[in-house]
């Protein structure tokens, strides 16, 4: 049932690169760092069992293997899997629903009719990245697993004509590695292996309605990659990627909140807003959420620490979407 107050958030991504871990975990970690705040986020029943179900799975990646394999080890989720949470205020009954939209496609590869049917009306995006892939034997697996250009031709269609304000997040995963070594080096792969992208989304009439962050995200922590074992896939080369544990070896998500933090900051700013009369969903989605106080100075507070450095960044805010200046009482 589609009614009011629902920001529809969609997460791009091949199968297996981490998208239901990632919902899992951010939920975990949502829960942890609000305490001060006392804002939740209440899954609905069957998101509660989807994320029980991937939360042991992946706690038990740590139980006995050294190493464990991507794709194999536990096996990415082969059916989409909507996740639905609300948004509350402890003791209040102000909310709002955030509906996160599994992309409809295997590897990435669906129908262009409803991927533009999903960015349209999807004011945020997140983009999951395959990190082994972006940034291992110089990004040779990039363009095979996070189809980039794809990627780029989804948004090219369905942004053609866009009149409203969009958060895109670019998500790298797996990329404990990386996050460790040098984490700016993965951003820099970022850019070059989304470059015609990120140019897209710099185009004069997108660019002061897109803004595009990246936040790289742990879904296990102390597992890094390993090594890759290319297999033969019908006839073509494909990699298998590796991770082994850390000394340290338990399940331990990092910055896996960082999503909601900017989510949380773009929409106060979408609500603090005035033209939103042309707009067909987000301002609309929003309700008056953010005219209860209480909440709204939650939602500051919550949105305060995006990070913005050691692999995090703000790519692009001509407009000034992430700026909470004029969001109140700081
Ligand atoms: N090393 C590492 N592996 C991860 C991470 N997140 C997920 N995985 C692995 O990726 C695989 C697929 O995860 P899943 O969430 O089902 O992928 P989905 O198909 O995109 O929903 C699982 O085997 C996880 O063990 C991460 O942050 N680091
Ligand atoms: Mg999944």
């Amino acid at each position: 049932m589609e009614g009011p107050r629902k920001i529809k958030i969609t997460v791009f991504g091949p199968r297996g690169v981490g998208k239901t871990s990632l919902l899992t975990a951010m939920s975990e970690q949502f829960d942890r760092t609000t305490q001060k705040t006392v804002l939740m986020l209440r899954p609905e029943l069957k998101t509660s069992l989807i994320m029980q179900d991937k939360r042991a799975e992946l706690k038990s990646c740590f139980d006995n293997q050294d190493e464990l394999e991507a794709r194999g080890g536990i096996k990415g989720t082969t059916e989409t899997q909507d996740f639905e949470f609300s948004l509350v205020k402890a003791g209040m009954d102000a909310s709002v629903k955030l509906f996160f939209k599994d992309f409809p496609g295997k590897d990435l590869i669906s129908d262009i009719e409803s991927v533009t049917n999903l960015l349209d009306e999807c004011g945020i995006v997140l983009i999951a990245i395959d990190a082994p892939a972006l940034m291992e034997e110089d990004g040779r697996w990039h363009d095979l697993i996070n189809k980039p250009n794809l990627v780029t031709d989804y948004f090219k269609t369905a942004y053609q004509n866009l009149k409203e304000p969009r958060l895109v997040i670019f998500v790298p995963l797996k990329c404990e590695k990386y996050m460790r070594q040098y984490p700016a080096n993965l951003l820099n792969r970022v850019h070059e292996g989304y470059s015609s992208l990120i140019e897209f989304f710099d185009k004069p009439n997108l660019r002061y309605h897109v803004v595009a962050v990246v936040t790289p995200i742990q879904t296990l922590g102390n597992v890094e990659f390993s090594r890759i074992k290319v297999q033969n896939l019908n006839g073509h080369p494909y990699p298998q990627f590796y991770f082994r544990k850390t000394n340290t070896a338990t399940y331990a998500p990092r910055d896996c909140e960082q999503p909601l933090r900017y989510l949380l900051r773009f929409l106060l700013k979408i609500h603090l807003e005035q033209r939103f009369v042309i707009w067909k969903y987000l301002r609309k989605a929003l309700g008056d959420i953010f005219e209860d106080i209480a909440f709204k100075e939650a939602a500051i507070e919550f949105a305060k620490n995006c990070k913005t450095t050691g692999g995090f960044a703000i790519l692009q805010d001509e407009e000034g979407w992430l700026n909470m200046s004029r969001c109140g009482r700081r």
